[in-house]
């Protein structure tokens, strides 16, 4: 029963996102076609984003607490600089790349690359020369032709940590606002301490908790699998008392918001891990090691989250804005419209105009010459059949980009019916995540297939979003009574 839940997809990740770039080329044609060139720009950055951009997931937490470490595990090979002694001092950002370089970026914009290998002598605070380069770069990209990151676009992000030096503190609240999602790092030995609690209060509940992962590692370390439990269940219970908190001083007591925050408990992922075991097991080749580690459990829910949510995540913005510019490209047809309408009343008039000189010409010759065929009549004759060609000309010009107009809005609004469907589908999937265990169930699931929760409404079995507390259909409070799963 498992196992065919995991295997459920219920959207395509890939088939979607090919057909939302594909719809915003045809958007970018129709910017282009309407000479709307701050649009087309615009259009062009997110294909650029779509088709390139990754996802980026960062490892934050206490210094010394062993996320360089956690991160060489996940990768399976040991490339970042981790020690006893604190280590990381600036951002690096591991990507997927043929060939194995590091490029790093210097806060003036200077670019340069160096060997993996050189990577401690650049971005630590092991010596004080390599502390002094350290603070000069903005980011150290690793290339690596590690097949994790390239399967799952993904680029994992080391961070100095929190620390009582202000500098790698600010350097790590600085990358938070733009990951997509963020794993926090403890270490089994001193779980949650004072500053972790401060650094969740301050800066991760602010963001959206079902974008953080919370890890234990060093479980190594722990007396008896009893012990790993009880860190485990400890963490837990703390971070609901960090979480119940949060929720009290920020929103009015039993509000929505205030109970769809406390809530995300239920969504809560708390893992113990050695990544010390699971990096040698898998350097080593070491099966009996790596499952003693406990990362493949971690490494399952990450795929999980990386599958289904980092797809939704990544596709959703798109989506509202190709949106947004069917919107804008629509305007923009009507706008063309009116031009077109006034171009030729523009015309006409210099037709007219230029008519009326010609007469007023004529007629002085007229006056003054009695031969009728007199080379001046005959040439402003010329010049009137002259204005006739051109302003029929025009005008034929004119209609034919008229003509394309009520064709241009047919197609975009069957991109729009398009994109509007990709939205849907979005939406609906979202509306099928577990509001208590988050995992995301099947189209018409009523209870969730993994923890027996119900999640569509009691009332009119509408589906319901992993935020709802009220139904958004019939408008009914929710009461969940979770049934055994059978
Ligand atoms: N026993 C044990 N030690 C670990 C584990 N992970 C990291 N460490 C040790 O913790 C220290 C700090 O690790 P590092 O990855 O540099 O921490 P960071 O500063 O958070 O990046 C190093 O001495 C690591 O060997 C683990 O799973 N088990
Ligand atoms: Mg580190």
């Amino acid at each position: 029963m498992r196992g065919k839940a995991d295997s459920f997809l219920p959207l395509d990740y890939k088939k979607t996102l090919f057909k939302l770039i594909e719809v915003l080329r045809k958007l970018k044609d129709f910017a282009i076609k309407l000479q709307l060139s701050e649009l087309e720009t615009d259009i062009e950055e997110i294909i650029q984003k779509l088709a390139h951009d990754s996802f980026s997931l960062a490892v934050v937490g206490e210094f010394k607490r062993g996320k360089s470490t956690f991160l060489n595990a996940l990768l399976g090979a040991d490339i970042l600089p981790s020690d006893v002694l604190p280590t990381t001092a600036a951002i690096n950002r591991v990507t997927y790349g043929l060939t194995s370089r590091v490029k790093l970026i210097f806060r003036d914009g200077r670019e340069e690359f160096i060997e993996i290998a050189q990577l401690k002598d650049y971005v630590t605070q092991l010596t004080p020369e390599s502390e002094q380069i350290a603070s000069q770069i903005q980011e150290a990209i690793v290339y690596y032709p590690v097949s994790y990151c390239r399967n799952n676009n993904l680029d994992l992000i080391d961070t100095p940590g929190l620390s009582d030096r202000a500098n790698l503190t600010r350097i790590t609240l600085s990358v938070l606002p733009q990951v997509d999602a963020a794993i926090f790092v403890m270490m089994a030995q001193s779980p949650l301490s004072t500053t972790e609690s401060n650094f969740l209060t301050e800066n991760l509940l602010t963001q959206d908790l079902g974008k953080v992962i919370f890890v234990i590692t060093g479980i190594d370390l722990c007396q008896s699998p009893e012990d790993i439990t009880k860190v485990i269940q400890y963490v837990k219970k703390q971070l609901q008392k960090i979480i119940i908190e949060y929720a009290k001083v920020h929103f009015e007591p039993n509000s929505r918001e205030y109970q769809s925050y406390i809530r995300k408990i239920g969504e809560l992922k708390v893992f113990g891990v050695s990544a010390n075991q699971a990096l040698q097991g898998k350097v080593t080749g070491d099966e009996d090691l790596l499952k003693q580690s406990r990362f493949p459990a971690f490494e399952a829910s990450l795929k999980r989250f990386l599958e289904q949510e980092k797809g939704i995540i990544l596709l959703q913005i798109p989506t509202y804005k190709a949106i947004a510019y069917s919107q804008r490209i629509l305007q923009g047809i009507d706008s063309k419209n009116s031009d077109l309408l006034q171009q030729q009343e523009e015309l006409e008039q210099i037709y007219q105009k230029e008519l009326a000189r010609l007469k007023t010409q004529e007629d002085n010759y007229r006056q003054q010459l009695s031969d009728l065929i007199s080379p001046e009549i005959l040439k402003i004759q010329e010049q009137k059949v002259e204005q006739r060609v051109k302003r029929e000309r025009a005008k034929v010009l004119i209609e034919i980009e008229q003509k394309k107009l009520p064709q241009m809005t047919a197609e975009i609004q069957e991109i729009l019916a398009e994109v509007y469907s990709i939205s849907d589908q979005l939406r609906s999937v979202t509306g099928q995540i577990c509001y208590s265990c988050s995992r995301i169930n099947r189209v018409n699931a009523k209870f969730c297939i993994y923890c027996g929760t119900q999640i569509s409404c009691p009332n009119c079995n509408a589906k319901l979003t992993t935020q709802a507390s009220y139904c958004s259909k019939c408008g009914q409070k929710l009461k969940f009574s979770p049934k055994p799963q059978k």
